[in-house]
């Protein structure tokens, strides 16, 4: 079956997270990704939070899958013959570097249109253009910088971060979009384009349901958080709201049986008006129903405390699955707080290719996560992360059409080695 990105060749010279999660979405969808790396070093992400010696770190291969790696010294001249190259011969070149660095590399925007308009090139950075467009941006920086650190966390205390990678893996899916929507562009135009996602951009598009709130803020308290009940007053931005639903249907965390002693014993419970009345009869209130302090949602909005307190003391009877089992029955909306450990172990996740077990020459088995986007006629197989220069030669032979010869040229130049065996030749 032919991959939807069958024919579609990538220049990638993404790092760390951001860029590598949308090169690796694109590789899954069938487009020959070629990562670019600093010979002798590579993506510096192969030697952080490393658990085993030596060995590509599980940051670096569940980011990487399904791409090939050359390793090109592209400040060497030869390097930069070798890069001129290969941007003839690919649609696409995405990267994340800080500002400036494509244009200190001698690769600004107009000369890579030069020798292929037909490209796309596709830039994450931390900021769009303003007061910070020069910064050098990581996850949590973007979190803080694009609303979501404000509005995350509880009311009486600090701002927080949150473990969705939503300012590196969020702006990847957002770039991935904006490449494969140029593609489809210049098959109109003929024509690439520049293609750029800042990362504080890409986080507040996630926030957006906060900045709807900061502008109902201003006719009037917020009625679905949690604050409202309890009687504290708003002020002028948007609070964090602590587990409260973001949406018009009041949801928390709620214990379950075991709270005690597992730290995810917990579900997220929606009090969804439309399930109002199951609600009370499975949590044994039937009285609830027609009792004009809880039978219409505005009614129930200052009494939540209150409310979720009666459905907790339901929910500590059972387990977190045995809740949802029951919720469940009723159509009554709620989600145990399942542990990477659990999410790890879930068969249903395996058998749909969400979480799958990759072999690796070094590191042997591991677990990742696979494509969450599912194509019928486009199906996803995890390929292991490519070894630092695995595919060096094969691809200048391959791609760029080289002889023996000038390989070995090209290998003599020092292009492909790393700066300190430069200096010591
Ligand atoms: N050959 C030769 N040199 C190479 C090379 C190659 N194949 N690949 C990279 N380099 C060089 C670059 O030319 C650059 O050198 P100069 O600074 O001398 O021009 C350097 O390596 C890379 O610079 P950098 O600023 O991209 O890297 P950094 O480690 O200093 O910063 C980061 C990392 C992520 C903060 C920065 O890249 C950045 O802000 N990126 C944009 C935002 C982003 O994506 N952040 C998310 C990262 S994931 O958490």
């Amino acid at each position: 079956m032919t991959k939807a990105l069958t024919g579609v060749r990538i220049l990638d010279f993404t790092h760390v997270q951001s860029g590598p999660t949308c090169t690796q979405l694109l590789a899954w969808f069938g487009a020959d990704v070629i990562k670019v790396e600093r010979p002798g070093v590579g993506d510096i992400t192969r030697g952080q939070l490393q658990d085993i010696p030596k060995v590509d770190s599980l940051y670096f291969t569940m980011l990487n899958h399904n791409k090939r790696s050359i390793t090109l010294d592209t400040k060497n001249p030869k390097g930069k013959e070798v890069l001129t190259e290969l941007i003839k011969k690919c649609d696409v070149l995405v990267e994340n570097f800080g500002p400036g660095v494509l244009d200190r590399m001698g690769f600004p925007w107009e000369k890579i249109t030069a020798i292929n308009p037909r490209m796309i090139v596709a830039s994450i950075k931390g900021f769009g253009p303003g007061p910070y467009e020069d910064c050098k941006v990581y996850e949590n920086v973007a979190q803080c910088t694009g609303g979501a650190a404000s509005t995350t966390g509880f009311p009486d205390d600090v701002p927080l971060v949150t473990g969705a990678q939503i300012g590196d893996s969020g702006t990847g899916l957002h770039l991935a979009l904006g490449i494969v929507t140029a593609l489809y562009h210049r098959t109109k135009t003929g024509k690439g384009q520049r293609v750029t996602a800042a990362m504080q951009d890409g986080v507040l598009n996630l926030c957006r349901v906060k900045l709807r709130d900061q502008q109902r803020l201003a006719h009037g308290p917020l009625t679905e958080y949690s604050q409202y009940g309890e009687g504290i007053p708003f002020g002028d931005a948007v609070p964090r709201a602590g587990n409260d639903s973001g949406g018009g249907q009041p949801g928390r965390i709620l214990k379950c049986k075991g709270w005690e002693t597992d730290p995810n014993a917990y579900i997220y419970f929606i009090t969804q008006a439309p399930v109002w009345e199951k609600i009370c009869d499975v949590i044994g209130e039937p009285g609830w129903k027609t009792h004009p302090d809880y039978a219409k949602p505005a009614a129930r909005l200052p009494r939540l405390n209150e409310i979720f307190g009666r459905i907790e003391q339901w929910t500590m009877t059972k387990t977190k699955f045995e809740a949802m089992d029951i919720l469940n029955e009723f159509d009554i909306p709620c989600g145990p707080i399942l542990s990477m450990k659990e999410i790890a172990e879930d068969q249903s996740l395996r058998a749909t290719g969400t979480v799958v077990e990759v072999d690796h020459p070094t590191r042997g088995k591991y677990l990742s996560i696979g494509n969450p986007i599912k194509l019928s006629d486009s199906p996803s197989d995890v390929q292991r992360s490519p070894l630092l220069g695995e595919h060096t030669d094969e691809v200048l032979r391959d791609v760029l059409g080289f002889s023996d010869h000038q390989v070995a040229e090209i290998h003599s130049s020092g292009a492909l080695s790393p700066p300190q065996k430069q200096a010591a030749e």
